[in-house]
């Protein structure tokens, strides 16, 4: 029975009923419960078991799936999503996002420095020449795979110091009331160098996504550039899109 697997859904008595389901899954991949790859039973054993009505049991399946934790496959049904499913309209840190599909997110520094802006990052970041920044460079890695290698400047004024940054720059920069609130993401495909396959554990040349991220205070001050360079084969980027009414 798929209830013994994942548990009743009594939880928040006050929780919608699909909510509450969704809590139950989301817990089950925390877990490790329900794996990478592993098919969830069709909906409507679901809505039978759990003795909940079939639009519930897909409005809580719409919803992990867009969250990219479960993926819908034509034809064969729901699984537990095996490459990271980001979904690319939700502003999360990586430690949020590994932690949220039950991967355990750890980073390599490659370093950790101060300097000032570049003639480049004082246009993107809109700071005057000079101005003090912090630079965080690491590889990161989800249950020890290496998944991505990321170049972040942050504006100093957001950071005691360099060495507040210690699993999570956005943790870090939540502390101290300067988590960003929005952002704009550029995406491109990119061949990996061979400096940057090397970190990877990747051939050189093998395919990439460069994403760099520009993240805004709620003041509309920009106070972080990241480039993240993503493995291809171990990520996708999803999106939900709403047509204009
Ligand atoms: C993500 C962000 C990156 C941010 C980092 C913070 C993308 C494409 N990039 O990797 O901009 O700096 O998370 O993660 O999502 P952390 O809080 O785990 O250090």
């Amino acid at each position: 029975m798929f209830s013994e697997r994942i548990g009743r859904l009594d939880g928040d008595a006050h929780a919608p009923l699909y909510r509450r389901l969704q809590r139950a899954l989301r817990e089950a991949i925390h877990a490790k419960v329900l794996g990478p790859d592993d098919a969830l039973p069709a909906e409507r054993d679901m809505a039978e078991e759990f003795k909940i009505s079939r639009i519930t049991v897909r409005k809580a399946l719409d919803g992990l799936v867009s969250e990219g934790l479960l993926t819908r496959r034509q034809g064969a049904g729901t699984f537990v999503a095996a490459r990271v499913e980001k979904n690319f309209s939700k502003l999360s840190s990586f430690t949020e996002d590994m932690i949220s599909r039950g991967r355990t997110p750890r980073s390599e520094w490659l370093s950790k420095a101060e300097g000032s802006v570049t003639p480049e990052e004082s246009m993107t970041l809109g700071l005057s020449p000079g101005t003090p920044v912090y630079r965080f460079n690491r590889i990161r890695y989800a249950d020890g795979a290496p998944m991505a290698v990321e170049y972040s400047t942050i504006a100093a004024f957001c950071l005691p110091s360099p060495e507040a940054v210690g699993v999570s720059l956005y943790e870090a920069l939540e502390k101290t009331g300067h988590r960003p609130v929005r952002a704009l993401q550029r995406l491109r495909a990119v061949l990996f160098t061979a400096e940057q396959a090397g970190l990877l554990g990747v051939a050189p040349k093998d395919a990439g996504l460069l994403i760099e991220r520009r993240g805004f205070l709620k003041d509309g001050r920009a106070i972080e550039v990241t480039q993240s360079y993503y493995r291809g084969d171990a990520y996708d980027f999803v999106a939900e899109l709403n047509a204009q009414t």
